[in-house]
């Protein structure tokens, strides 16, 4: 999608460093990371949001959620990492191309801020 920014990174016309890339995701390390291993991970399908979900991406969820088990285990997070998806303002979502942050590598407070 134009002026959509993690579409740009997809398209390679914006660099990042790839930890993971297949037919339909990519994960890249976060420009701005907030632990020691901070991944986003994105569908290459344009969806804003959770909320544009619907049941035609249920394979791509699941997809989705095995792989970043596979990245976190790969990235050695072995003692423990979160997965947040950021939704809407309120949600502080920024980027409104649905995400899943991978973050690890210190111990992490609950609640988030
Ligand atoms: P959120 O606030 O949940 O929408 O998260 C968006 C994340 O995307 C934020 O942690 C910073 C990251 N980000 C924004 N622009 C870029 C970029 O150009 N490159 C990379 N690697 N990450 C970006």
């Amino acid at each position: 999608m134009k002026d959509c920014i993690f579409c740009k990174i997809i398209a390679k016309e914006i660099p990042s460093k790839v930890v993971y890339e297949d037919d339909y995701i990519m994960a890249f390390h976060d420009i701005e990371p907030q632990a020691p291993t901070h991944v986003v991970i994105i569908p290459k399908e344009h969806i804003a949001s959770l909320n544009d979900l619907s049941d035609e991406h249920n394979n791509l969820i699941g997809h989705i959620f095995l792989s970043i088990k596979n990245i976190a285990n790969t990235l050695g997070l072995k003692e423990g990492y979160r997965v947040v998806s950021n939704c809407g303002d309120l949600g502080g979502q920024t980027v409104d191309h649905i995400h899943f942050h991978l973050l690890g590598g210190r111990q992490l407070q609950w609640p988030p801020g």
